[in-house]
């Protein structure tokens, strides 16, 4: 296994390409971000969620949904300005001297909860990748509603807060409980399945018992250290590490103990897949993150030079495991090879890793994808499964170039 760190790899393949006379193929391609003029510009925005402008990819204005240009991946951390930011109803203005957070439902003493009370709790951090179940959404074909994200609806930080169970040993769970309702401040309006109905909700999840007890899942008010920004959940948010994101509740205002599954809005209409039992399909609430890995470098449709030694770069993740291999490759799927992963693996986070591609000399288009496989055996898919609806996408991503 690698004990090199990430950034002496690149300067050392850096250092072999530019000895070769190779261009510097590795260096970041800001695609999509540069072309729309975005690069550097400060905007407004409605929601005040992000006064400059790092970079990000916009999928959607008011609310603002923003997308971390993952051609330019070099920090394990992903600076909060770059971070994915997926909202529904936009950012509520919220305060941490008024916030208050309620508990109850099947609880024996329900809480009101104030920001200092909670600050003054035994804190933990944890690093957690979040990723969108419809993270690389424009693959899918047909082609479907929602954000067209590419392939950065993911990114990575280091959270801290309170965990949940704490909190919850404090209200004294009853032993009839299975769940937990996560409540956001936002609220807004959803015409399904009917116009009128049902209305005006509020963003809600439910976590199994089983998981919200784990250690891992904070009431975070910290992100890479500092206040958690507007956009990301201010003045608190869940964390959930090894589910989807939409399982990380932000500004967070209630939490419900209830003794029969929720169904809400967010697990149900959005956010579901169908299992097959008994030869019939069920609808349960996207919930694990599942094995995949992406192509950093090179870019959607990069030149590639030939005959040049091309450093291939990218991330894999898994939800409840560690990854345990990479392999790449450069054929379409003939051949693999297994990549270097690199650093040490974290927990809940992702992991990097590099190929060092020779590129042949024969010109024309070749076809990159990696495959990731974690410590569970779970192997990352070449075929999608329809039955994912829309979220879920961790099929293999092929990566056409042109080598010139
Ligand atoms: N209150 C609230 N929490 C929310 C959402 C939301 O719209 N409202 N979006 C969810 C979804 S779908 C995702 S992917 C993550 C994104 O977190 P981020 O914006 O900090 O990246 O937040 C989740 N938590
Ligand atoms: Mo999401």
């Amino acid at each position: 296994m690698a004990t090199r760190t990430w950034r002496e790899s690149q300067r050392d393949l850096d250092r072999r390409l530019f000895l070769k006379g190779a261009t510097l193929a590795a260096v970041p391609i800001v695609g999509a971000a540069s072309a729309s003029g975005a690069l550097g510009q400060e905007r407004s925005s409605p929601s005040g969620a992000k006064s400059s402008f790092a970079g990000v990819i916009r999928r959607q204005v008011n609310p603002d949904n923003l997308e971390f240009p993952f051609q330019t991946l070099d920090s394990f951390l992903t600076p909060n300005d770059q971070f994915y930011v997926r909202t529904h109803f936009g950012t509520p203005e919220l305060e941490a001297k008024s916030w208050r957070l309620a508990v109850e439902g099947a609880v024996d003493n329900k809480l009101e909860l104030g920001f200092d009370e909670l600050r003054q709790m035994e804190s933990r951090t944890v690093t957690a990748l979040l990723e969108c179940s419809g993270n690389s959404r424009v693959l899918l074909t047909p082609p479907q509603l929602g954000i067209r994200w590419e392939q950065g609806g993911v990114s990575n930080a280091k959270w801290t807060g309170v965990p949940l169970s704490t909190v919850l040993k404090r209200a004294g769970v009853s032993e009839k409980a299975v769940e937990v309702i996560l409540e956001g401040a936002d609220e807004g309006e959803f015409k399904e399945p009917n116009p009128k109905s049902p209305g005006k909700i509020s963003y809600a999840r439910s976590l199994p018992l089983e998981k919200a007890k784990q250690p891992e899942v904070i009431l975070a008010y910290q992100m890479n250290g500092e206040d958690l920004p507007p956009a990301h959940g201010y003045p608190v948010r869940a964390i959930v590490p090894g589910h989807y994101g939409m399982a990380s509740v932000k500004w967070l205002k209630r939490i419900v103990l209830t003794e029969r599954p929720f169904h809400g809005y967010f697990q149900t209409f959005m956010y579901s897949i169908w299992q097959r039992r008994d030869g019939l399909p069920d609808l349960v609430p996207v919930s694990e993150i599942q094995v995949k890995s992406q192509i950093a470098r090179p870019a959607f449709h990069e030149i590639v030079p030939a005959k040049s030694k091309y450093r291939l770069f990218g991330a894999a993740w898994t939800g409840e495991a560690d990854i345990e291999t990479v392999e790449v490759s450069t054929d379409g799927g003939t051949h693999w090879a297994k990549a270097q992963l690199l650093e040490k693996p974290v927990h809940h986070a992702w992991r990097f890793w590099e190929y060092a591609w020779e590129v042949p000399s024969r010109s024309g288009r070749y076809t990159l994808m990696s495959r990731a496989t974690d410590s569970r055996g779970n192997v990352q898919p070449i075929e999608r499964d329809d039955d994912r609806r829309d979220a879920m996408i961790n099929h293999v991503q092929s990566i056409e170039v042109e080598v010139k």
